[in-house]
């Protein structure tokens, strides 16, 4: 760690870590999402379908993000369970044109929301109605109804339409996160004030 590091942690300037699961179904563009979020030199050209997961960070203004890119095939789902304890925050991302598989993406949700380790607590939830750009995808509002967003009463959510691809949304989502995280977090207080 450099003497600049040393000195901005010791004067308790240092970004705070948050942890963030990603989930949604394989397809859906997660890898796309959390690439693009990162700064365009650290960007991969390339993006394949996750094995198991993989761990990435980005940054916001006040807040380091370490993200937990969960592979959603349905042969890795069973793997998501184990990383919800550390998770102060999640992103659920759904192929807003894959009107044939929304239900699943609802089964999957309301198992998430369903989890001992999640059902409890007022953790946020970013839903991206990602691929908006696609002639078939439904509005946000569309898929916000299809998954009844409006039962989560006890956590905070929000939705945002996206376009991983050009990018289109994904801060907005980032700026809500971060403001919700650092509300929800107790270890967040000072950043309160
Ligand atoms: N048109 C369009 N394509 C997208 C968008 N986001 C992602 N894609 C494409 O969708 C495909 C899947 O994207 P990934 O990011 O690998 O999806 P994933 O959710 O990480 O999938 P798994 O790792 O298998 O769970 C890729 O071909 C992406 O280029 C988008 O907003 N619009
Ligand atoms: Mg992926």
């Amino acid at each position: 760690m450099g003497l600049l590091d040393r000195l901005s942690g010791l004067l308790g300037l240092r970004k705070k870590e948050v942890h963030v699961l990603c989930l949604g179904l394989d397809n859906s563009g997660k890898t796309t999402i959390i690439n693009k979020l990162k700064p365009s030199n650290a960007q991969s050209q390339d993006i394949v379908p996750t094995i198991g997961f993989s761990v990435e960070k980005f940054k916001s203004s006040s807040l380091n993000f370490t993200v937990f890119d969960m592979s959603g095939q349905g042969r890795y789902r069973n793997l998501w369970e184990h990383y919800y304890k550390d998770g102060q925050a999640i992103i659920f991302v759904i192929d807003s044109s894959d009107k044939l598989r929304m239900v699943v993406a609802k089964e999957e949700l309301d198992t998430l929301l369903n989890h001992p380790d999640i059902k409890h607590r007022r953790i946020p939830i970013l839903f991206f109605a990602n691929k908006m750009d696609l002639r078939d995808a439904v509005t946000s509002v569309k898929v916000s109804q299809l998954l009844c967003l409006e039962n989560i009463k006890d956590k905070p959510w929000h939705i945002c339409a996206s376009d991983a691809i050009k990018g289109e949304g994904l801060q907005e989502g980032v700026d809500w996160l971060q403001e919700k995280t650092v509300q929800s977090d107790p270890s967040c207080e000072d950043m309160k004030r």
